[in-house]
């Protein structure tokens, strides 16, 4: 009886997942769900994107924290649309959050939209939001180890980034080994290097970044999803 809940709650939420993605489709624009635990750095990649694409995209921002609005109010500083949703306790967004936060966001307005997810690596994979992308950070200090132990989130990913790696030479962090054991879980994924303090990487992952995007406004079509 409990297994079938939890499959009304996700055919539930995939249905409010479909509705988000007809409503970023009409208005054009794509969206990235980024997963990491606690501390990965999600607001500081999302932060150094924006800084890096501002000129070019139009970016908006949903952050998801369980309480408070730190991340938001860090996001607020570069004047781009920014909406915080607190769970309450949750320890994931669903589809229902992000359909409520849509409808309060200047959609056209918008190129690239940012879901900030809660900081934990379990219970994001499992909720779909509507997203075009899955973007999962792990940092160095948090160890290689965790693609075995977590193993969904990596598998259903799109991009991986290894953030952090400026932090590397204080760590066993291995990242050769961490690239073969990817490819192992999930072929299709992305892996980028970066470290939000230091920049390097930056650009190869908002390369990404553009190229995954649809062409731009007036034109476009929307690429399928991989
Ligand atoms: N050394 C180093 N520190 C970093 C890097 N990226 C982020 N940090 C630091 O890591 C801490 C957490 O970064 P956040 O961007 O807030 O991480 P987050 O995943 O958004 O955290 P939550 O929203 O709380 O889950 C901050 O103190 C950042 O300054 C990096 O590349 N190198
Ligand atoms: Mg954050």
């Amino acid at each position: 009886m409990n297994i079938k809940i939890l499959k009304d709650i996700l055919s539930a939420n995939d249905q409010i997942a479909e509705r988000n993605r007809a409503l970023l489709d009409k208005h054009k624009v794509f969206a990235l769900n980024v997963m990491s635990s606690p501390g990965a750095g999600k607001t500081s990649l999302i932060l150094d994107t924006i800084r890096t694409l501002k000129k070019r995209k139009r970016v908006g921002v949903i952050e998801g924290d369980i309480s408070s609005t730190i991340d938001a109010e860090k996001v607020k500083k570069e004047r781009v649309p920014v909406l915080q949703i607190n769970t309450g306790g949750e320890c994931h967004l669903d589809a229902a959050m992000i359909n409520r936060a849509l409808e309060n966001m200047p959609l056209e307005e918008m190129d690239l939209l940012f879901i900030e997810n809660v900081g934990n690596l379990v219970c994001p994979g499992e909720f779909k939001l509507g997203e075009d992308r899955k973007v999962l950070i792990v940092s160095a200090p948090e160890g290689d180890d965790k693609i075995y132990k977590y193993p969904l989130l990596f598998h259903l990913a799109d991009a991986v980034v290894v953030n952090k790696i400026d932090l590397l030479p204080y760590t066993t962090f291995d990242v050769d080994g961490f690239s073969k054991a990817l490819k192992g879980l999930n072929q299709k994924a992305r892996l980028f290097r970066v470290s939000c303090t230091t920049h390097e990487g930056i650009e190869d992952w908002t390369d990404w970044v553009l190229s995954t995007m649809r062409p731009p406004k007036q034109t476009s079509r929307r690429q399928p999803r991989p």
